[in-house]
């Protein structure tokens, strides 16, 4: 099966695809630029178990020497964990990074275009990129909104860090036409926290009826993708109010140290995480495993009544 020629398809998901099996597409710049070393592999390692435990198949996805990789061997997740070098991939560095033949991680913009070429249509992550603080004056705007308004693929995700401004970014999703549901709740939650004060525009009581959502959706050609927004568990939350103080103060040094660009998401992770003394990283390791979870529950769902 040849989907596409710039595509490497792990044999595990492709036949996964061929026999129609669920997958679940995972991204890599967690891996490279979210998480510090050893935990981002063991997170890697142990997202893509929650899949398997929950009966569907991980693709993790990321570029290696060219090629787009869907789904990696252990040596490929180790290699984007421990090399530094590794690029972080959104939509604009795609070309250039394959027609180069170099390496790279994917961001959700990206990880969604290759999961659409590789046609999967569930896709697990932590938190998305979206509309910055300060974006009036500094036009700093993740291009995952721009891909969530054009690539036919469901984002599940515990909402986004309030290092952004959570407001502009659902006004921003709302003007590009992205539903944004919440699983079992009916505000938008913050990532760390189960609480942002915004509102989701669909409280959704099951992975079913997301799935029934996803194929109304693309049944009546509107493109773009879904966005699934699914709190962190109770357990796993963290002081609002600690983690706000925390954000502040990484976006204070982020702004002295005139950080900008790519840079400014991964310089705020690892900051938070260094201001709470690893607090965080914990939360966002359990987050994301209940996404896949989750995610995994959507693809079978999806998988059933697309047959
Ligand atoms: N938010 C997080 N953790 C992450 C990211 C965002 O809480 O690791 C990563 C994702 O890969 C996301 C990217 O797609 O950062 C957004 O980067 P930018 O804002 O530069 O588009
Ligand atoms: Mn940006």
């Amino acid at each position: 099966m040849k989907l596409n020629n710039y595509l490497d398809i792990h044999p595990e998901v492709e036949s996964a695809i061929n026999d129609k099996l669920p997958i679940v597409a995972l991204e890599s710049t967690i891996i490279s630029h979210g998480m510090p070393y050893p935990k981002n592999i063991e997170t890697a390692k142990n997202v893509e178990e929650t899949v398997r435990t929950n009966n569907a198949v991980p693709a993790t996805i990321a570029i290696i020497k060219g090629r787009l990789k869907v789904g990696l061997t252990s040596k490929e997740i180790e290699f984007l964990a421990t090399n530094n070098k590794v690029k972080k991939v959104s939509r604009r560095d795609l070309a250039v990074t394959v027609s180069q033949q170099l390496s790279g991680s994917t961001t959700v913009a990206s990880t969604m275009i290759i999961a659409n070429l590789a046609k999967i249509p569930v896709f697990a992550t932590g938190g998305i990129g979206g509309v910055h603080r300060g974006a009036e004056n500094t036009f700093d705007i993740s291009a995952d909104l721009e891909e969530l308004s054009r690539t036919n693929v469901c984002v599940v995700c515990a909402g986004a860090k309030a290092i952004l401004d959570l407001g502009l970014t659902l006004e921003y999703l709302e003007t590009k036409g992205v539903p944004v549901l919440g699983y079992k709740t009916s505000e938008l939650p913050a990532f760390y926290s189960s609480k942002s004060g915004f509102n989701v525009d669909y409280r959704i009581e099951s992975p079913l009826d997301i799935a029934e959502i996803l194929k109304t959706k693309w049944g009546l050609s509107i493109n773009g993708g879904v966005l699934v927004t699914n709190p962190v568990p109770k357990s796993f939350e963290l002081d609002s109010i600690v983690m706000n103080d925390a954000i502040n103060k990484a976006i204070n040094d982020s702004n002295k140290e005139k950080i900008t660009g790519k840079e400014i998401t991964p310089y705020l992770l690892s900051k938070i995480n260094e201001i709470t003394k690893g607090k965080s990283l914990d939360a966002n390791i359990r987050l994301i495993e209940n996404n896949a979870a989750l995610a995994a529950k959507i693809a079978i769902h999806f998988s059933k009544i697309t047959q």
